[in-house]
């Protein structure tokens, strides 16, 4: 009997998510990030998609390199199976570091950079600005809090919030405090994107987490029924970085909604490990 009720309410909730309107309450997701390119830093993002269409972005990192900034970003997933960090089955030229191109195969390309203050458009001038971006305390510990007002927020981004991967770059590969030239080389990630001259340790991901848990069905109610991929002229910008955005804009015209069922099923209230 027990079973049958939950069956009627898991039929009753997909038949909601069908429903061509919704009134959404906030919505909470969360990501519990973890170390990438041997970082040792750990922490968690807890992203709430607000009524009035703003989001709430907090973050809770430590363990990073002290006293440094942290470029942040809500990256795309890949495509709609991809719902991994990057390992080092990514490191495809095999040097033993996870440059930020090998791992956009894995948490898809930047969608949304979470700045400390102004702009946070998908362009390099926001995604790699180092004065605009967290900076880590003496410890390397990160605490950063901010709502974008709904029209900050990317077209899509709360429809998709389920499949998105939060970021934080910046390693010290040479253990020197500070990032050089030396170690890596410069970042051709950045060079790519017209910013030459920025070492490779600024853009190497540090820490990475695949939003998951108790909100992420809700959070995807909206996006069955509205579409809702990027306006061309956000993803324009970050082209030059090539196939990662393409498949980036695959994974956002794929609908959601098996996906999205399955993790209603699953929902209990704990995010899945
Ligand atoms: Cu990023």
């Amino acid at each position: 009997m027990i079973k049958l009720r939950n069956a009627l309410i898991l039929a009753a909730a997909s038949a909601i998510t069908c429903l061509p309107t919704s009134a959404s309450a906030d919505t909470t997701v969360k990501a519990k990030l973890v170390e990438v390119n041997g970082s040792g830093a750990s922490g968690t993002a807890t992203l709430t998609a607000l009524d009035d269409g703003s989001l709430k972005v907090v973050i809770h990192s430590e363990g990073h390199v002290p006293g440094v900034f942290h470029p942040q970003h809500i990256h795309g997933s890949a495509h709609g199976g991809h719902f991994a960090c990057p390992t080092l089955k990514n490191d495809k030229d095999g040097d033993g570091v996870l440059q930020n191109e090998e791992a956009t195969g894995e948490y898809g390309t930047i969608f949304f950079p979470l700045t400390t203050r102004g702009g946070a458009t998908a362009t390099p001038k926001d995604a790699l600005d180092a004065t605009r971006m967290p900076v880590a305390d003496a410890k390397g510990t990160i605490d950063y809090e901010r709502t974008f007002p709904a029209d900050m927020v990317p077209e899509g981004l709360i429809d998709h919030l389920s499949t998105m991967h939060v970021v934080q770059h910046g390693i010290d590969a040479n253990d020197n405090g500070k990032y050089d030239l030396d170690a890596l080389g410069e970042s051709t990630f950045a060079k790519n994107l017209g910013k030459a001259g920025v070492p490779e340790e600024v853009t190497n991901p540090a820490i990475c987490g695949v939003v998951q848990g108790a909100g992420a069905a809700d959070a995807a109610k909206g996006g069955v029924d509205t579409g809702g991929a990027p306006a061309p002229d956000l993803t324009a910008p970050l082209a030059a970085t090539g196939a990662a955005m393409l498949l980036l804009s695959g994974a956002l015209l794929i609908p959601r909604r098996r996906v999205r069922r399955a993790m209603t099923v699953a929902d209990d209230g704990q995010a899945p490990s």
